[in-house]
């Protein structure tokens, strides 16, 4: 197989899995107080592991040169959106764990987004859970980068958007 067939092979395989419908997904909202957030994250259950799909919009923006926005992203074991006023988020708890590793090695560590003007766009491969493991648990968008070192959470700041992971049941999310 040359070269070039051997690429949109590969291609072709992920277009079908994304093509396809999406085993469990997240519907993002922002917090209280950022509530231009929205988005939607997708999860696909492929042999070599879960493809996850975000798709973010209305993060926060920096207008300037050198400091584009970056955000923190995991999946977190709670299994609802709430929080009380010091943290609208507070009863997501801890990053998902089950392997009682530490941090960047929790099942739940994903990498970070990139704001682009307020929109981000993520496609990523985890094979450190399987979709029905984290359907009922929440993902978790934070206003600053995981620093990919400190315990327990890589340091990424305040939770400012939210959702839960639930089972897709039509043809399309
Ligand atoms: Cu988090
Ligand atoms: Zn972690």
């Amino acid at each position: 197989m040359n070269r070039q067939s051997s690429c949109s092979q590969s291609l072709a395989h992920l277009c079908s899995v994304l093509r396809g419908r999406p085993q469990a997904a997240a519907s993002i909202a922002g917090s209280k107080n950022f509530p231009g957030i929205t988005g939607a994250v997708r999860f696909y259950q492929t042999n070599g592991g879960v493809i996850v799909l975000a798709e973010i919009s209305g993060l926060p923006q920096s207008n300037f040169p050198c400091q584009e926005r970056i955000f923190g992203f995991h999946i977190h074991e709670g299994t609802d959106c709430g929080g009380n006023m010091d943290d609208p988020f507070a009863d997501v708890m801890s990053h998902y764990n089950p392997g009682g590793c530490g941090h960047p090695h929790h099942a739940g560590d994903l990498p970070p987004l990139f704001g682009n003007g307020g929109r981000a766009l993520s496609l990523c491969l985890t094979n450190r859970f399987s979709v029905d493991e984290v359907v009922g648990r929440t993902v978790i968008i934070h206003d600053h980068p995981d620093d990919f070192t400190t315990q327990p959470s890589g340091n990424s700041g305040t939770k400012i958007a939210c959702g839960v992971i639930r089972k897709t049941a039509g043809a399309c999310f």
